[in-house]
């Protein structure tokens, strides 16, 4: 048996004890007295780039924190780290991969090289056979087997073949084309496909299908039900070319399935599924709000790439977002983050970083292999504001967990219906107030006198009036969202991933738990078929399994 060791490089150095110790400084302080003592604090801590100011001053910290959260990044490597996924080295090393998703935005074409070869000329030419296939749909020239125009394409795939043109097709509501309508399935549920594909007309439906591995069982039996539910009503196999196009790294599997490989749109094995909606996996975004908009949400994703890559630790937005989350996670024990977006196209944002996140720096072992002895990724969560508000921000104001949070807003809205932006913007800016602030036993007990109540009542009520602030937020104010903008802005989560898992030690860019959940549903699901006998599984599994086929057998 392998034993594995244990890790204790980062958390016995200087840098990390000096920050452990801080943390006992800090934490008996409150953000009330920082805000007090120093005027300039906002100034101080506050920063814009690629149209995001991020102020950061509501946090926890003083200057010194910062230093030595710099510090760590430094004594990490990060700098060289950056330099090393840029310039296409192999991190992804469980998988021999480079980690290369900014190269698929890399409007600057410098040449990029994996293994010797510039992708360059490949990711441009992908661009162009993409901004072709759109102006064929949007033009009427691409039409269905029975010379109909295509009026919706729905997008078959799951994980990072779905959430990230999801989100964004949802988050570039404004800039969507009409005539065309997007549509996505996901889940092996019939459910999503059925209820999806009732309003439609497969005369004028196009799937496309959209796997990276094109061997994910979800996927391919969406895929498949798709082409019967085509198939019944075309009546000819012929069909499939005219509503069928697929994203695949693995031209022979979408071969096998009767795809024609000229309607196939290529990636490539260094683009991780979860930073493909920039690829060809994007092809959605590009169908719902036309080739142009797909540019532009490149160009902002590359800004903040060259920001990213070129600023001083100090000035560089991704390195201070993710330090502050290293410092709730590791030395103030936080155990979720939160990223509340105060735009209504932003509502999958936090969706979508749930598995960016998670699934990049959920780990447990450092890229050596030994089991680290502190805190990785946190639970990441959230929702649009306002609709928190009245759901879980009383556990942020009143409840025992710190919660780190990021609210994220727009200046300008797209949408500026009578007095309704502004009452937006309050909510958000006075959310960050009282989490910063809170509402102290004096404050209290004086509202509660000035209402007139009786001192026995304001007693008994006074626990419950008090918050205690205190609960670390950022504030991203974005100037509007844009296609560019909403480029710098999921570019900018993606490099604090990045970051955090360099400080971690982590390789950020494997998912062998989502493989794991591959693995196992292939195992069960010919037993539940009564192809195979119930096999060797723990009481309670062979118990559901029992309990399902005598169900389904019509004996319960
Ligand atoms: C993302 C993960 C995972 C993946 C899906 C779909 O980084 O690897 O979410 O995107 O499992 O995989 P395919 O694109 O291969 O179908």
């Amino acid at each position: 048996m392998i034993t594995l060791t244990h890790n204790k490089t980062l958390t016995g150095s200087s840098e990390w004890e000096a920050l452990e110790g801080h943390w006992q400084q800090i934490q008996p302080q409150h953000m009330r007295e920082l805000f007090d003592s120093n005027p300039d604090r906002f100034e101080q801590m506050s920063m814009a780039s690629c149209g995001i100011m991020l102020d950061y001053s509501k946090n926890r910290i003083t200057s010194e924190t910062m230093d030595l959260l710099f510090g760590l990044a430094r004594a990490a490597g990060l700098p060289d780290w950056i330099g090393r996924m840029f310039s296409g080295e192999p991190i992804n090393t469980t998988e021999g991969r480079a980690v290369l998703h900014t190269a698929l935005r890399n409007r600057s074409n410098r040449p990029v090289s994996v293994a010797g070869e510039d992708v360059m000329p490949e990711v441009n030419q992908v661009l162009e056979q993409m901004g072709d296939f759109v102006q064929q749909l949007h033009s009427g020239e691409w039409k269905g087997y029975t010379g109909k125009r295509i009026t919706d394409v729905v997008n078959i795939g799951i994980g990072g073949s779905n959430l990230g043109p999801l989100m964004v097709c949802e988050a570039l509501g404004h800039y969507r084309i009409p005539d065309i309508q997007v549509h996505f399935v996901s889940n092996v549920d019939a459910t999503h496909l059925v209820e999806t594909t009732k309003q439609l007309d497969p005369e004028t439906t196009l799937f496309i299908v959209a796997s990276k591995t094109f061997t994910t069982q979800e996927t391919l039996t969406n895929a498949h039900a798709a082409r019967r539910w085509c198939l019944n009503s075309l009546q000819d196999d012929n069909a499939i070319a005219s509503h069928f196009v697929a994203v695949s790294t693995n031209a022979k599997a979408v071969a096998e399935f009767g795809i024609d490989t000229n309607n196939m749109f290529v990636f490539w094995d260094w683009v991780g599924g979860r930073y493909s909606l920039w690829s060809a996996i994007g092809l959605p975004i590009a169908v719902a709000v036309g080739m142009e908009c797909f540019h532009e949400l490149l160009a902002g994703a590359h800004a903040m790439d060259v920001h990213f890559r070129n600023a001083e630790l100090e000035q560089n937005m991704p390195v201070i977002l993710a330090l502050l989350g290293v410092w709730y996670a590791n030395f103030a024990g936080a155990a979720t983050y939160a990223v509340l977006p105060y735009d209504q196209y932003l509502r999958l944002l936090p969706d979508y970083l749930q598995q960016a996140d998670m699934e990049s720096n959920g780990k447990r072992v450092t890229r050596d292999g030994a089991v680290v002895d502190y805190t990785t990724g946190p639970v990441v969560w959230g929702a649009a504001g306002t609709d928190g508000q009245h759901a879980f921000y009383q556990l942020i104001h009143q409840g025992t967990q710190m919660i780190p949070a990021d609210f994220i807003v727009p200046v300008h809205s797209h949408n500026e219906l009578g007095d309704q932006h502004a009452k937006l913007l309050a909510n958000c800016l006075a959310q960050t107030e009282a989490m910063m602030r809170g509402k102290s036993s004096e404050e209290a007990e004086s509202e509660l006198k000035a209402s007139g109540m009786e001192s026995d009542q304001i007693a008994a009520l006074l626990p419950h009036k008090i918050f205690p602030g205190n609960n670390p937020t950022n504030t991203l104010l974005v100037d509007k969202l844009t296609p560019g903008r909403l480029g710098s802005l999921i570019a900018l989560y993606e490099h604090r991933i990045f970051v955090q898992g360099i400080i971690w030690n982590l390789n950020s860019f494997d998912q062998w738990g989502v493989e794991l959940g591959k693995q196992l549903a292939n195992v069960i699901l010919p037993e539940l078929q009564g192809e195979l006998p119930i096999g060797k599984h723990d009481c309670s599994t062979a118990g559901l399994l029992k309990y399902y086929l005598s169900l389904r057998a019509g004996k319960g």
